[in-house]
């Protein structure tokens, strides 16, 4: 039966939309290729290595510009212990699959903004076609006692064409974004169709009980043929004669290495130079992708109402607002862009005094090491978005906080939420005053309380990292042994004040 090989041993091939490389072209032909940063390829390449693995994506470059790109991936795998496949795809392929599906249909509907999609029909045919491409590289390598782990909103519906390609390993699928209600999600033209794509992989992984509950209210109006059982951190659906395994498992960060690295006398010398510069002032950190689900019009309000309101604030807090540049290429986001600028001018116009800027723009992305050192020395971290999968930006900046002086004020809408909300200030990201009154709090809090509230912070994350996070998802969909699988609620440290 499909799945009844796979094991503790089990080769692991992994499948997200981008390979994790960073790709330069030297000349026409010749590319230099480094391995990519972030948590989820920190904690999958060991696992990868030690199971023999190999990571399947596309490389991000298109077809045309790819010559000499499939030799370098290859020798770049042999060189990081696993092997690396490209799935190759056109310009046109990249525009209606990925700016089109992905992320002017699926990324705006998940994050409940259905008013921003293009629901263009042209664009469901693509992410099709494209995701029978990725169905066929994994086809090619496979082999039945491996286990398939596919990952994220890009790859709906790989599952499906792998069933039609008879491939008999066993297959998971873990959602980064959030899973809308019932309500938002019948309005997708496609909801079927990509409804019953996902219950065609055997395990599928959310970041929070709230996408789970989403997902089986869909499956329970869209699909009652299907059999819902256990209700639980790990649900069963029986369809026909499979028995599929739906949970959530918070994604996290490798604490320690954004610990050590923060502790580095380069992330301490520049930490200590960003505070040189604004004296006597305390800073409030915000950085985010330019992305609307961030919520940043709406946080530079907020700052605009904490300075009117509490004079107090006037040349003691800066607002150092990053904006990494993304997705550009989508009318949205450019739209976005000016709606920001045009605050933060507002904001430094009407508040600017001789010594004191209120808001820092940077329009950028930052070097690592200035990343951290942002991290370390803001007194105060304002992470509001309108909705996030997770948000790893606040789980960073906790493990950063070296001195555990620090404030982070958290939106109820984060997927970090669910951990953090003992520790954090959670605000409501569409209340402005309430969010003033926020940053208020933040700025009187006395240090005892910021002393307890931020080891709690990074107690929570330190136990529940990236690796916690890893184990947990293999076990509960490889092991099918509830008992690997950690309960959450336990892990939650409640928050001893006064
Ligand atoms: C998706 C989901 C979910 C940011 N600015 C700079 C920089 N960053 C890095 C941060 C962090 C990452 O980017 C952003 O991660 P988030 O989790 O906040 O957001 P998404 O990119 O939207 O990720 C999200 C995540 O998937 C994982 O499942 O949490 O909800 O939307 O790691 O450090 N890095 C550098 N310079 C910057 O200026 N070097």
């Amino acid at each position: 039966m499909k799945g009844d090989r796979v094991s503790e041993k089990s080769r692991l091939i992994t499948v997200s939309n981008r390979l994790p490389v960073v790709l330069k072209k030297e000349s026409s032909d010749r590319w230099s290729v480094s391995e990519g940063s972030g948590g989820l390829v920190t904690a999958l390449v060991p696992v990868l290595r030690d199971r023999g693995g190999l990571w399947i994506g596309w490389p991000g470059v298109t077809e045309d510009q790819s010559g000499g790109l499939r030799d370098v991936l290859r020798k770049a795998g042999l060189d990081s212990g696993y092997q690396l496949h490209p799935v190759m795809l056109t310009q046109e392929e990249f525009d209606k699959f990925y700016l089109g599906f992905a992320n002017e249909i699926i990324w705006p509907i998940f994050h409940d903004l259905h008013t921003l999609c293009n629901f263009e029909p042209e664009y469901w045919k693509t992410y099709l076609r494209v995701n029978e491409k990725f169905a066929r590289v994994v086809a090619e390598q496979a082999r039945d006692d491996d286990y398939i782990w596919i990952h994220d909103y890009h790859l709906m519906s790989v599952a499906n064409q792998l069933r039609e390609l008879n491939v008999e390993a066993s297959n998971g699928f873990f959602l980064h974004i959030p899973f809308p209600s019932l309500d938002i999600f019948l309005l997708l033209p496609w909801r079927n169709q990509i409804l019953s794509h996902l219950l065609e992989y055997d395990f599928l992984g959310f970041q929070t009980q709230r996408d789970q509950r989403n997902f089986l209210s869909c499956v329970e109006a869209l699909a009652p043929e299907v059999d819902l059982r256990d209700r639980g951190r790990l649900t069963s659906i029986a369809i026909k004669d499979r028995t599929i395994r739906v949970g959530y498992f918070p994604i996290s960060i490798d604490f320690r290495d954004f610990a050590t690295s923060a502790e580095s006398q380069e992330v301490a010398e520049a930490a200590w130079y960003i505070h040189e510069q604004l004296p006597d002032r305390k800073i409030i950190l915000g950085i985010d992708r330019l992305d609307y689900t961030k919520g940043i019009p709406y946080r530079l309000k907020a700052f605009r109402k904490a300075l009117e309101v509490y004079p107090e604030l006037h040349r003691k807090v800066s607002l150092v607002q990053v904006v990494v540049p993304s997705r550009e290429d989508i009318p949205e986001y450019a739209g976005l862009r000016e709606a920001i600028e045009q605050l933060v001018g507002e904001i430094n116009g009407q508040y600017t005094r001789s010594g004191w800027i209120p808001v820092h723009y940077i329009f950028r992305s930052l070097a690592r090491n200035e990343l951290l050192a942002y991290y370390r020395t803001a007194e105060i971290a304002l992470v509001t978005p309108i909705k996030d999968g997770m948000n790893l930006v606040s789980k960073e900046y906790c493990a950063c906080n070296l001195n555990e002086n620090g404030v982070l004020i958290l939106s109820e809408f984060a997927g970090s939420a669910d951990q953090l909300q003992n520790g954090a200030i959670l605000v409501n990201p569409f209340d402005i005053e309430g969010m003033a009154e926020a940053i208020y709090e933040a700025f009187k809090m006395n240090a005892d309380e910021r002393r307890k509230r931020m080891r709690l912070l990074r107690k929570t994350i330190q136990e529940q990292d990236i690796f916690w996070w890893v184990d947990s998802v293999l076990s509960a969909a490889i092991s099918r042994d509830l008992t690997y699988y950690p309960v959450l609620e336990e892990y939650i440290p409640k928050l001893d004040i006064e």
